[in-house]
């Protein structure tokens, strides 16, 4: 009989922990220790024992009998546990955090679209470039100073991480399809940190190479793209300027955002961000007869336009964005990311 009391409590105890409702548990309890369970047919065949083994019987089946019921307990916690935890879908959900484009993400797609509704197609030239449309191809021959302006990250020799977005000019004019209207957006980098420098930033390239493109028609698009972008009421304006690959050059300026082209804040101190209520925006300037020689083009029959923009530096000056330090823009914090 020991070993007929020791497997029944096995068979109860593994049948138990897979039962998976309060229903299955309750006709297991049923067959064993209901009034006609298999436990209970072993206690009353207790009387049937001979005496002097009935004692020791007794005890066993007492201590079964517990270690079944304490089983049936901790079984009906845990399943009421598990239906408790069930997915109830009348409990309202949890709306999961939605982000947004990042706002230098969102300044690129603005400044696209203003350029392409007047014909600019957009390009995307290397990140790792070659010193030649970099620098040499731009008129800059290896000791020539001025290179020193861009504070350049050499990878190797002869490559780069690219200073600017100038470096994609001779590489459009090489694929040979005239005439040229691009905008090239990408990443550039220099040796540079502070309140309105990072090390990493975004440049934009307007290109126009075609017959008889003259000043003019730099000014109409500059003009265009600052009531665009900036609204009616920012002022902008050129300034001489020399760059290696255009003649004539300027850099172009606008009012800052800031201090409202004041040069002031409202506390008095003055505005940290711009120079005496202007900031620099970027360069501009006629494509040099060399760079269109660089290209293969050939600059008696053609002429155009350049311009190289910061993209962090546009979408500050723009109006109701007060952002006072440039570095703010690649911070990871989401207070700050959230409010654009
Ligand atoms: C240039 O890079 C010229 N390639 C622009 C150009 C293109 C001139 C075509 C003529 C024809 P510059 O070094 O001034 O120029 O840089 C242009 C703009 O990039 C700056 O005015 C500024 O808005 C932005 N910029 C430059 N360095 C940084 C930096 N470290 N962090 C953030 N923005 C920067």
């Amino acid at each position: 009989m020991h070993e007929e009391v020791s497997s029944l409590r096995s068979e109860f105890i593994s049948r138990a922990l897979a039962t998976q409702n309060h229903d299955e548990l309750e006709a297991l309890r049923i067959e064993f220790l209901g009034r006609n369970g298999r436990f209970t047919a072993l206690l009353k065949s207790l009387k049937d024992i001979e005496p002097d083994k009935r004692r020791q019987m007794g005890e066993l089946l007492n201590q079964t009998k517990k270690i079944l019921e304490e089983t049936l307990a901790t079984q009906e916690k845990e399943t009421t546990q598990k239906e408790e935890k069930k997915f109830d879908d009348t409990i309202p959900g949890i709306q999961p955090p939605i982000g947004h484009l990042h706002l230098v993400t969102q300044a690129i797609d603005e400044i696209s679209r203003v350029f392409m509704d007047i014909g600019f197609v957009r390009r995307r030239y290397p990140e790792i470039e070659t010193d030649f449309y970099a620098f040499e191809g731009l008129n800059m021959p290896s000791t020539h100073a001025a290179r020193d302006e861009w504070e350049t990250f050499f990878v190797e020799p002869n490559f780069l991480l690219t200073p600017h977005t100038s470096n994609g000019q001779v590489r459009e004019m090489e694929r040979g399809a005239l005439p040229i209207r691009m905008i090239n957006i990408s990443k550039t980098y220099r040796r540079q940190s502070d309140i309105s420098h990072v090390p990493m930033f975004h440049q934009f390239e307007g290109l126009v190479v075609d017959q008889n493109i003259h000043i003019t028609h730099l000014k109409g698009t500059l003009d265009y793209f600052a009531k665009n972008f900036f609204g009616e009421s920012r002022k902008t304006r050129l300034r001489p300027y020399n760059f290696r690959f255009t003649e004539p050059s300027f850099e172009i300026d606008i009012t800052c955002g800031v201090c409202n082209g004041t040069g002031k804040l409202p506390s008095g101190n003055s505005c940290k961000l711009c120079k005496a209520g202007w900031l620099e925006l970027g360069g501009a300037g006629m494509v040099h007869p060399n760079v269109l020689k660089a290209g293969k083009i050939d600059p008696t029959k053609y002429s155009g336009f350049a311009f190289g923009w910061g993209v962090e530096r546009t979408y500050m000056m723009k109006s109701g964005i007060q952002i006072p330090d440039i570095r703010m823009l690649y911070s990871t914090d989401l207070r700050f990311l959230r409010q654009f």
